[in-house]
């Protein structure tokens, strides 16, 4: 069941990815009717074999930590700064990076070989360090890594991070995020409510947060559970204006998480009715809009980690580009952790 589920984390990254790169430019709601038509091309398409959805930064980021994690059996921050930037320079466009993550590649490469692996990510935005959710993106290698050693997992979720991104936020939804898919990882369906879900999170920031005076993710969490647990399921503008669906950690981070328990709540859309609870919770998440490809690896992350890889069809991943590589980091991690 454990190896299910780093696949499902893995592969269901992938398609939330994926899929959700699809609508990434729009920064605007994605209707369930237009999710479920691509659900259809999907299912029907012979095009499905073909792998025509590319995969973005997140994917190529989040593997590269998961070989150098594989390859070195620890975390060794030089062989991740080198193989980031690498890939980076290696890349076609249809991966998308963020604007200012380039910067920190330039002067890692320039630097080479990679004396000083945090030095860059430091000085991005006049020293206050990006609070993109680049961090977070492809974190939850980390915690199928660190599956049963939490300590472990929030130390290599923020080294990880400082890679590129040295702001507060960025540093801690990397945490969360990671925390959110071991959770999954160690808790199964039926054996915990969404409440229950929430509130590990919520001990979790409240730590992480301590010395933060904003406390951003902790407010933003219980503005989660009061829309959960509303009578009326919000719409998809107010989501936007209380929590947000936008490029910053805090705002992607939270999304994805209420886009899960959403699900685990059993607050999902009629109309998402007919599919697997975990491509209900890639789908819900891609739907918020925003920054699409995002949310939807993030929380698909969380969702495979949770509810295993069975409700991935084969029709959504063989549509994926990247599928053997994820099943086989996977099952590596797995292997490495199982050690
Ligand atoms: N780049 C994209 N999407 C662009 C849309 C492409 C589209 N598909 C198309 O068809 O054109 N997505 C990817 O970028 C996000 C991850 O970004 P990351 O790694 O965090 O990058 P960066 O450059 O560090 O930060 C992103 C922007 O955030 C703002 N920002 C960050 N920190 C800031 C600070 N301290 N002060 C002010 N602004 C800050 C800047 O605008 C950065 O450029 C993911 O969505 C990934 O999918
Ligand atoms: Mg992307
Ligand atoms: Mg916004
Ligand atoms: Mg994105």
């Amino acid at each position: 069941m454990l190896l299910s589920k780093y696949k499902g984390s893995a592969l269901a990254a992938l398609a939330g990815d994926c899929i959700g790169a699809e609508y990434e430019a729009a920064w605007q709601p994605v209707a369930y009717q237009t999710l479920m038509e691509l659900e259809e091309i999907l299912k029907n398409s012979q095009a499905a074999s073909r792998r025509f959805l590319n995969y973005t930064d997140d994917t190529e980021m989040a593997h590269e930590l998961a070989k150098s994690l594989v390859e070195n059996g620890k975390f060794v921050a030089k062989d991740v700064a080198s193989k980031f930037t690498k890939t980076f320079f290696t890349s076609p466009p249809c991966r998308y990076y963020g604007e200012s993550v380039r910067t920190v590649f330039e002067k890692l490469q320039k630097a080479s070989p990679f004396s000083d692996p945090f030095g860059p990510a430091s000085e991005q935005f006049d020293g206050q360090g990006s609070y993109g959710n680049g961090s977070a993106m492809r974190v939850f290698p980390v915690a199928l890594f660190c599956h049963g050693n939490q300590e472990l997992l929030e130390k290599l979720a923020a080294l990880s991070a400082k890679l590129t991104h040295v702001h507060i936020d960025a540093i801690n939804g990397a945490k969360l995020q990671a925390s959110a898919v071991e959770i999954a990882l160690s808790s199964s369906d039926g054996s915990i409510s969404w409440l229950e879900f929430w509130q590990k999170l919520k001990d979790l920031i409240d730590k992480f947060e301590v010395d933060v005076p904003e406390k951003v993710y902790t407010n933003k969490l219980d503005t989660i559970k009061e829309l959960i647990a509303r009578e009326e399921v919000a719409s998809v503008h107010e989501f936007e204006d209380e929590v947000g669906t936008g490029i910053k950690a805090t705002e992607a981070v939270c999304a994805a998480i209420y886009a899960f328990l959403m699900c685990l709540a059993d607050r999902q859309p009629s109309e998402l009715s007919s599919l697997s609870k975990v491509q209900q919770v890639v789908f819900y998440s891609i739907s918020l809009g925003g920054d699409t490809d995002t949310i939807g690896t993030m929380a698909g992350a969380i969702a495979g980690a949770f509810y295993g890889d069975e409700g991935l069809p084969s029709y959504w991943l063989s549509a994926c580009e990247g599928e053997d590589m994820a099943r086989d980091l996977a099952t590596k991690l797995h292997e490495l952790n199982e050690k």
